[in-house]
């Protein structure tokens, strides 16, 4: 049975995750107007779905626990970015912010003596990491592109393939 700070931190989760999906769609969205970014917006639509089945993931435990996994209210994300870097920083930003959180809720769970939820966060925990990497790789890579327009017509065609580990999961 969750206690009731617990039930409502994984419910602020779920928000998050909710928010991730959000944020990504919104970015999946800005990119296939773009010119020569189709993969690019591929790459985030599955990963706007990718974060639906973390919130999911999240509700699903909530309810099995006993609690009640609430749907949350979003706020509209931001829909257009001054340039690709710029997005891919917000996506660093944005993952180290989930990063953080789940930290924040294993740590509850140790002082809670909540060792099902502790074991729970841990594939979060995991999936955090791949993520953050994942999202260093793809910011590394843009900076050494630059203004080079071979370069993203390249970063663009490969990116799907950076997904690896991480795609289909859940
Ligand atoms: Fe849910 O993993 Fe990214 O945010």
């Amino acid at each position: 049975m969750l206690s009731k700070s617990m039930q409502e931190a994984l419910n602020n989760q779920v928000k998050l995750e909710a928010a991730s999906s959000h944020a990504y769609l919104a970015m999946a969205s800005w990119c296939e107007i773009q010119p020569g970014l189709d993969s690019v917006a591929d790459y985030f639509f599955q990963q706007s779905d990718e974060e639906r089945v973390h919130m999911l993931k999240l509700m699903r435990f909530i309810n099995e626990r006993g609690g009640f996994a609430l749907v949350p209210t979003l706020e509209q994300p931001i829909v257009t970015y001054k340039s690709l870097k710029n997005m891919f920083e917000e996506f660093l930003q944005h993952e180290i912010i989930v990063s953080n959180s789940i930290n924040e809720l294993v740590d509850l769970a140790l002082r809670e003596k909540d060792y099902a939820t502790h074991n729970f966060l841990q594939w979060y925990v995991n999936e955090q990491i791949e993520e953050e990497r994942s999202a260093r790789i793809l910011n590394d890579k843009l900076e050494l592109i630059g203004e080079d327009k071979s370069g993203l017509y390249l970063f663009d065609r490969d990116i799907m393939s950076t997904r690896g580990r991480n795609s289909g999961k859940g």
